[in-house]
């Protein structure tokens, strides 16, 4: 597998990636000499004079004028994140469903097309296909696993090609450098939403792609305190967002103790992501050898189908884990409901090991049809596997698996 820094070298060797996470734009020594980054709990801010806040409004004096549009916090998390995913800015929401809506409702508009790949998050799929389709922009749904399908789909109206890998829930990869090599040679922008994986494991922009899109409730944040979202891509493009997206449009705006606790949670991220993957790949491996279950979709396994598209494109192979009894939901539920460290909760990246079903949870808003289409299995169970011992999420499993 590559390994988690793919930086080239420059002239002076650049941090690796736990310490940028840690340091990156903060330089401790700056004003009152705080380890941690000051808390901006500010809406507003102050102008000396009437012609510095014009100046400032005009975008002609560097300064903040209103937390809606920046706040020093932020800007710190923005900072990071936009170097950790090798971005030249970043900007972060309210949540991730936040960022997909400035972001799209930024770069849309009626006429246009978006191609998205078949499987989505819930409130992805529910935004592209109620929210965007009902502005006039055309939703087509392309299995994006097989880039033939790209190019036989794109065409001059097609403005985003947006995709998740691995996809929730299914853990359906695309290759991110030949999608955007596609879209690139269309005029199309390619988004990917690199929730599962985090600039650790995956850095999509480095592979071609244009924006990079997060729901940072998730492994950014780590703790499952708090909703926040980020997007990362061009300056230019990011203005507009902020400018229109964000504070015209949506108002998703993230506030500034939930950035100092993504800041806070990205100190952890490089450790926590090793120990998360480190474990789904115990537990996969595990669930794979029994005979109550169907099939286990991880990255990981070598009978993955994907495995080497994964072993390319990825650092590790994630801690998401998805897979299916032999008997069906209802063996399914019976396994889920005898659970005792694993929660049951939606939502994923947590120190908490978390199980839910797909089906009935966070792609309920998918109907049946909708789902057998977007090969979301009814069955299908979805584990988030988080920090605490393997022995003993092990031993967890298999007590449930014994009920089920
Ligand atoms: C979930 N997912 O349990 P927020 N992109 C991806 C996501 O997984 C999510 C978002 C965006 C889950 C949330 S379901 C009711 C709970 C790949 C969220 C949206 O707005 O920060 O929740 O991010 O799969």
């Amino acid at each position: 597998m590559t390994t988690p820094d793919r930086q080239t070298e420059t002239e002076t060797p650049r941090a690796g990636f736990a310490t940028r996470a840690i340091h990156h734009a903060y330089d401790a020594y700056a004003g009152h000499g705080s380890l941690n980054p000051p808390l901006y709990l500010s809406s507003t801010y102050t102008f000396p004079t009437v012609e510095d806040g014009s100046a400032r409004f005009a975008g002609e004096q560097a300064g903040f004028v209103y937390s809606r549009v920046g706040n020093p916090t932020t800007a710190l998390l923005e900072a990071r994140l936009a170097d950790l995913e090798g971005g030249e800015a970043a900007l972060v929401t309210a949540s991730g469903q936040g960022a997909t809506t400035s972001l799209l409702w930024t770069l849309l508009a009626p006429g246009d097309e978006i191609i998205a790949d078949k499987t989505l998050y819930g409130c992805t799929f529910g935004f592209l296909n109620h929210g965007l389709a009902k502005f006039g922009v055309k939703v087509t749904h392309v299995d994006l696993t097989d880039a033939a399908n790209l190019e036989a789909a794109i065409n001059p109206a097609t403005r985003v090609v947006f995709f998740e890998t691995p996809a929730n829930p299914n853990m359906r990869l695309v290759d991110i450098a030949a999608i955007s090599a596609i879209a690139r040679r269309h005029g199309a922008k390619t988004v990917v939403d690199n929730t599962y994986c985090t600039p650790y494991l995956q850095r999509p922009l480095e592979l071609g792609a244009d924006f990079v899109l997060h729901s940072a409730t998730k492994y950014l944040g780590g703790h499952g305190d708090l909703l926040a979202g980020a997007i990362v891509g061009s300056k230019d493009t990011l203005d507009q967002v902020r400018f229109y997206g964000l504070k015209d449009m949506t108002g998703a705006v993230l506030s500034s103790q939930d950035a100092f606790l993504v800041l806070r949670g990205l100190k952890t991220l490089a450790l926590r992501i090793d120990r998360h993957c480190a474990s789904a790949l115990g537990v996969a491996g595990f669930l794979a050898e029994h005979p109550k279950i169907a099939v286990v979709h991880y990255p990981g396994l070598t009978t993955f189908p994907q495995h080497a598209l994964a072993r390319r494109q990825m650092a590790q192979p994630g801690g998401m884990v998805a897979f299916e009894f032999r008997g069906g939901i209802d063996a399914g539920r019976r396994f889920m409901n005898a659970l005792q460290l694993f929660t049951r909760a939606v939502s994923l990246g947590d120190a908490e090991s978390l199980a839910q079903h797909p089906a009935s949870m966070t792609h309920s808003f998918y109907t049946p049809e909708q789902r057998a289409e977007h090969l979301i299995g009814e069955g299908l169970v979805r584990l988030s596997v988080g920090l605490e011992d393997l022995d003993d999420l092990l031993a967890d499993l298999r007590q449930a698996l014994n009920a089920a």
